[in-house]
């Protein structure tokens, strides 16, 4: 700014009332009851306030500063569900409960914001669900995980199956949280049980075998089927219609009333596939009378309604959920469908390897890969993946012990190869990429991430 420049700025009658306030006087402090107290006023049926500096969120911490540098605490929020509408094997009604719980989560956050605003503080209000940051997409798209700052907040536990079990309203809840300049020192009374009483309901539920009795959760299967109306998986019917060779193959590719469900999705609202995981869970003192009171009874009204459905479950060829939902559920169709995470870069490749990674090709044989792979701006990623009777582990720093596979060259035409854009021989021959060791090893690799 010129000297010109500041001296018309400075008498500028907003800049001069402004100065004639100064100094400004910081506003009163806010305790976490009061804002807690404020969070239940605005609607929400549960709230707590935690500082940003709790230890069970330091992941959470840079990504929450990106988007408000101001923040030092958060405000989680609850907003309960309507159990009988999440229940429903009719979809709609499910999605609509979904979608109502989550405008009213948004609200409650956006009129804890104004409040706090009001009071002379700063506060901002992510969205409940979407839209998120989709720059980053296949990456973390969310500003702030609800789910921890719920726990951290002693609001619920997370349950087997991966959302968080409220001790009143058990699964069905959804979460929003405020993030706000209020510093809260106050530790929250902790809640001294898991809500989550381990019944693997939700275990049988799932048309695609993403809960596992033993707590893994396979990401890629739930994001596959449930989300096939959301994101990539429009993508994915574009990619469809774009290889069809005319409207006849398109409608056999992509059965009528699929297309007319995505339409919906985009026009009102996303579908969500299932949620069967949070519909079947009994857990939480308000609902969990029924399951009590006669089990059998509560499978026959509850869980049978959802695993006899006729539906179609979207999968990945060679997948796990592709083999559980064979087994499980013959009564479903099952439609093969493209990945949904599909990697943009080297970095990203290694970061999704566990999220799409199936256990069932990676059983009763071990082996180690190393891949060098180079940039074109030069830098070069080493990373190691170790794969043994099921299990997976990435290094995607170094590499690290015996390699069974080498894989060194240039960044871009693996990540070709991974998306099967292009042929490994040709590529190997033109001297883009050198592949070392035991070829079959590559070919049981290649099983384990199906795309
Ligand atoms: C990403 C996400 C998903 C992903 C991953 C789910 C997951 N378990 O993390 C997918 C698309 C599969 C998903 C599905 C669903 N979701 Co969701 N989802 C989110 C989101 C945006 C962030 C979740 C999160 O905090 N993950 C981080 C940690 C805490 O999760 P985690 O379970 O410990 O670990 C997993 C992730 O870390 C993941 N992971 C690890 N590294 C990486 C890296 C990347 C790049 C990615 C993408 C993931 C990832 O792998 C782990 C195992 O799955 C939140 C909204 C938000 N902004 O918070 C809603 C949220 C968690 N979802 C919710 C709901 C309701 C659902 C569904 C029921 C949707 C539906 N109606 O069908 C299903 C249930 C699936 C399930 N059993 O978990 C609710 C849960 C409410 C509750 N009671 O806890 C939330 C809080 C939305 C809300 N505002 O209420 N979801
Ligand atoms: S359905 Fe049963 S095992 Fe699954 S989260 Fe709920 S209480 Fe836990």
């Amino acid at each position: 700014m010129t000297n010109i420049q500041k001296k018309r700025s400075d008498e500028h009658p907003s800049v001069r009332a402004a100065r004639a306030r100064l100094p400004v006087v910081g506003p009163a402090p806010i305790s976490a009851e009061t804002l807690r107290q404020w969070a239940i006023e605005a609607g929400a049926d549960d709230a707590a306030a935690v500082s940003l500096e709790h230890p069970e969120l330091e992941e959470e911490r840079a990504p929450v500063r990106k988007a408000f540098a101001a923040a030092r605490s958060l405000v989680s929020i609850v907003v309960k569900m309507h159990a009988d509408n999440v229940r429903s094997p009719a979809r709609s009604v499910a999605n609509n409960e979904f979608h109502h719980a989550g405008d009213r989560a948004n609200e409650v956050a956006r009129a804890l914001v104004e409040r706090i605003a009001a009071a002379g503080h700063r506060a901002l209000n992510p969205a409940m669900a979407f839209p998120m940051e989709m720059d980053d997409f296949p990456g973390r798209t969310w500003i702030v995980s609800h789910k921890r700052v719920a726990v951290a907040g002693q609001l619920g536990r997370m349950g087997l199956h991966r959302n968080v079990i409220h001790p009143r309203f058990g699964s069905f809840i959804v979460l929003a949280t405020v993030l706000t300049s209020v510093p809260v020192d106050e530790a929250t009374a902790a809640l001294d049980f898991n809500p989550c009483i381990d019944c693997k309901l939700c275990v049988a539920a799932c048309p695609v075998g993403a809960i596992e009795a033993d707590g893994a959760f396979r990401f890629s299967a739930c994001l596959d089927h449930n989300y096939r109306e959301f994101m990539s998986g429009f993508g994915d019917l574009l990619e469809e219609a774009v290889e069809s060779r005319d409207r006849h193959e398109l409608r056999e590719r992509v059965p009528l009333s699929e297309m007319a469900s995505m339409w919906q999705s985009l026009a009102y609202r996303p579908n969500y596939k299932a949620a069967y995981c949070i519909a079947v869970c009994p857990a939480g003192d308000d609902v969990i009378g029924p399951f009590v009171e006669n089990r059998a009874k509560f499978k026959t009204e509850v869980l049978a309604p959802l695993t006899e459905r006729k539906e179609t479950v979207y999968v990945v060829e060679g997948s796990d959920a592709e083999a559980h939902a064979a087994r499980r559920f013959p009564h479903k169709r099952v439609r093969r469908v493209r990945s949904s995470l599909r990697a943009t870069s080297v970095a990203g490749l290694f970061r999704a390897m566990p999220l799409i990674f199936q256990r069932g090709p990676a059983k009763g044989w071990k082996g180690t890969f190393h891949f060098e792979l180079t940039d074109r701006d030069a830098s070069v990623h080493r990373a190691t993946v170790r794969i043994e009777d099921g299990a997976l582990s990435v290094d995607p720093t170094q590499l690290v012990g015996e390699a069974n596979v080498t894989v060194r060259g240039d960044a871009q035409s693996w990540l070709d190869v991974v998306s099967k854009k292009r042929n490994p021989v040709l590529l190997v021959l033109r001297g883009k990429l050198s592949i070392r060791g035991d070829r079959s090893l590559l070919d049981r690799f290649a099983k384990c991430f199906p795309r």
